[in-house]
């Protein structure tokens, strides 16, 4: 008989993975919120993802969905762990959650494995013991933290290696057997305390990254430096790997594993220091906004536009966007602000079709760097415009061609000498 797998959370990871487990394991996916339930059970995915509802398609028989939990051989969280904001640190409750709602019908030798991100020790110190509670015998637990990335997250999680960290060798094999029904990538054993800790270091390691690219992008901007061409030169040294610096750092996990890491200790300069650089970036942005209106606008009150508030490009997902914190400073400012997205449709502010968002605008903002805002043609909007004004936060624009059509156009990381701000 095929092994019983209930998935915990039905998200952006949890619903894949659950797709990917029915080619073989007859899956019962999970989810607290009914609605979302009902979307998927009526065969609607409740997110944009490339090949999703194929697989949907081609698995659906061994696959139910619920809002309640089912006894069952094997049961993976991959619920959310949101960043305690007052505090910094990880939001457990979803995962405490989760672990009571399994207990009353976990069996003897049923294996518990944590997708979600989680501060190291979370799996032995808070997760195990509750499962325990149970009285169940001989229960296993891993950690298989995912890494796959939105817009190609089913061809990362079958391409990607895999690091798996059981709390015991038991644990660690039996959890390797059921991925390797999907994963191509190597799969790495470890310790479940390791693989929590690597999972943080991974997205940590890009903050940090991230921030020093956006460190190198204001001093260029003091220095009549264009970052962009340093950056792209500098990376042909064949040990030299820079970032792309822009607004700041977005989405579930980049901008919030870090605080999990620092949470256990008070040695962690560089990494709340990155995040404070990253964090700050829509700041840094609202200032060359208002250089810019300064410099060459009519009277106030100033429209500005920001094109793209998904967290990075070619996404529908706004989770964690440093467009919100440029939305909030920008209306603290005084400033009217239209909003334009091609894929966003759950955001808080409301979004407008491009002419409107343009119409009358004294200052478009390039935030996300969709190929949609790639490709915009300047004479499109020009007509549209009040001042015409272009700032591009991820250089992706060619400024050469707004300029013909008669924008000022500016660049982060940019100083511009010619136009002096
Ligand atoms: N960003 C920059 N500059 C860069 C790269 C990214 O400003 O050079 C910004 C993006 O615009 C975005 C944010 O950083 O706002 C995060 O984007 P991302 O593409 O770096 O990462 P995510 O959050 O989509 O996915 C990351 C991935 N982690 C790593 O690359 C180490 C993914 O593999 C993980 O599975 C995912 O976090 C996760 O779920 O943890």
């Amino acid at each position: 008989m095929k092994k019983s797998i209930c998935v915990l959370g039905l998200g952006y990871m949890g619903l894949p993975t659950s797709l990917l487990l029915s080619k073989n394991f007859s899956v019962v996916g999970v989810d607290i919120n009914e609605s979302h339930v009902e979307r998927v059970r009526s065969g609607h995915m409740p997110f944009d993802e490339p090949g999703l509802k194929e697989l949907y398609e081609e698995n659906k028989h061994n696959f139910e969905v619920s809002t309640e939990v089912p006894s069952s051989d094997v049961y993976i969280m991959s619920v959310p762990t949101p960043l305690d904001k007052g505090m910094n640190i990880a939001g457990l409750k979803h995962v405490k959650q989760a672990a009571e709602m399994i207990i009353p019908h976990i069996k003897d030798n049923s294996l518990v494995i944590i997708e979600s991100t989680i501060s190291p020790g979370t799996c032995e110190e808070l997760v195990f013991p509750i499962l325990k509670r149970s009285g169940k015998e001989n229960l296993k637990m891993a950690h298989c933290p995912e890494r796959a990335i939105p817009g190609k997250t089913l061809d990362e999680m079958i391409n990607n290696d895999r690091i798996i960290g059981g709390i015991d060798s038991v644990s660690t094999k039996e959890t390797i057997e059921i991925y390797k029904t999907f994963v191509k990538g190597t799969i790495y054993p470890t310790n479940i305390k390791t693989a929590e800790y690597i999972k943080l270091m991974e997205n940590t390691y890009r903050d940090v990254n991230i921030a020093l690219a956006n460190e190198f992008a204001l001093i260029a901007e003091e220095g009549n430096i264009n970052v962009w061409e340093a950056i792209n030169l500098a990376n042909k040294h064949p040990r030299v790997n820079i970032h792309s610096p822009g607004p700041g750092v977005g989405g579930h996990c980049i901008a919030i594993d870090p605080w999990f890491l620092t949470e256990g200790s008070s040695n962690t300069k560089l990494i709340s220091t990155s995040r404070q650089i990253n964090d700050t970036m829509p700041n840094h942005v609202l200032l060359l906004i208002k250089k810019i209106l300064k410099k060459n606008t009519k009277a106030g009150p100033h429209v500005i536009t920001i094109l793209g508030v998904a967290y990075k490009g070619n996404v529908d997902d706004a989770r964690e966007t440093p467009a919100i914190k440029l939305i909030r400073l920008a209306e603290n400012n005084g400033y009217i602000v239209k909003l334009h997205d091609p894929f966003v449709k759950n955001f808080p502010y409301s979004l407008t079709s491009l002419e409107d968002a343009c119409r009358d605008s004294d200052c478009l903002i390039i935030i996300t760097d969709h190929d949609y805002y790639k490709k915009l043609k300047p004479q499109k909007i020009s007509s549209l415009m009040r001042t015409k004004n272009i700032l591009d936060t991820r250089n992706i624009i060619d400024l050469k061609e707004w300029e013909k059509h008669d924008f000022y156009t500016y660049l982060l990381g940019d100083s511009n000498p010619k136009k002096n701000y």
